[in-house]
C-alpha cells in the first residue's frame, strides 16, 4: 500500500525519537515510510523525494530536524502537502529547534508540535486527525487510542497503592511538619 504519510527526519541521530512517531503511525495502522534526508546536506535528494512521495499520494510530511532546524520549512516550501515539524532536543535543549521551525514567516505553513518524544507522537496523531477526515476509518483508531489512554489513568486510582508508580520521584504527600 503506499505510504499515506512520510516521516523524513534530519539526521540518523534523529530515529530515536522519531521512531515513536514511526511507532504511533504503526500502532494506527497507517501507512508509513521513512527516511533521513537533509534539508542543508542532500539538499537535491531531498527536493526529489518530496516529489516522489507527492506523485505516490502522500498526504502528510513530518519532518524533524534540531539546531538550525529547516528541514520543515523546506519541505513546506516544495509541497502543498500538510508539514508538521518535530523540533529535536539540542545541544540548547531543543530550544533553537523549536523556535527555528515554530517561527516560520506568513506564507509557508508548518505546524510544529512540541520538542523531542512528546512532539513525535503528536505529530503522529496529528496526521491521523488529517487523515480520518478523508479516510472515516482512521477515526475510530484514534477514538480507540484516546480511550485506552483515558482508561489508563483511570486504572491508576490512589497512586500509594499503584505498584507501577513505586520509586516515581514525585512526592504524592508533603512532608509533614515534625
Ligand atoms: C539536524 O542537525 C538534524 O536533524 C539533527 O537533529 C542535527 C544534528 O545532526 P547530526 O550532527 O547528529 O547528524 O540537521
Amino acid at each position: 500500500m503506499p505510504p499515506l504519510v512520510s516521516v523524513v527526519m534530519g539526521s540518523k541521530s534523529d530515529w530515536e525519537t522519531m521512531i515513536h512517531a514511526v511507532n504511533t503511525l504503526e500502532k494506527l495502522g497507517v501507512p508509513c515510510e521513512s527516511r533521513v534526508l537533509s534539508a542543508h546536506r542532500t539538499p537535491d535528494a531531498l527536493f526529489a523525494y518530496v516529489a516522489e512521495m507527492e506523485k505516490q499520494g502522500v498526504e502528510v510530511f513530518i519532518a524533524a530536524a534540531g539546531g538550525a532546524a529547516h528541514l520543515a520549512g523546506v519541505i513546506a516550501a516544495k509541497t502543498l502537502v500538510p508539514v508538521l515539524g518535530v523540533p529535536m532536543e539540542s545541544k540548547l535543549q531543543g530550544l533553537d529547534s523549536l523556535l527555528s521551525m515554530v517561527q516560520m514567516p506568513a506564507g509557508i505553513q508548518v505546524g510544529t508540535l512540541a520538542i523531542g518524544k512528546p512532539g513525535a507522537i503528536n505529530a503522529a496523531l496529528f496526521a491521523v486527525a488529517i487523515l480520518a477526515n478523508k479516510h472515516s476509518q482512521y477515526r475510530s483508531g484514534l477514538q480507540k487510542y484516546r480511550d485506552e489512554q483515558a482508561a489508563e489513568v483511570r486504572d491508576i486510582g490512589d497512586p500509594r497503592e499503584d505498584g507501577r508508580l513505586t520509586g516515581s520521584k514525585v512526592s504524592i504527600n508533603p512532608p509533614t511538619e515534625p
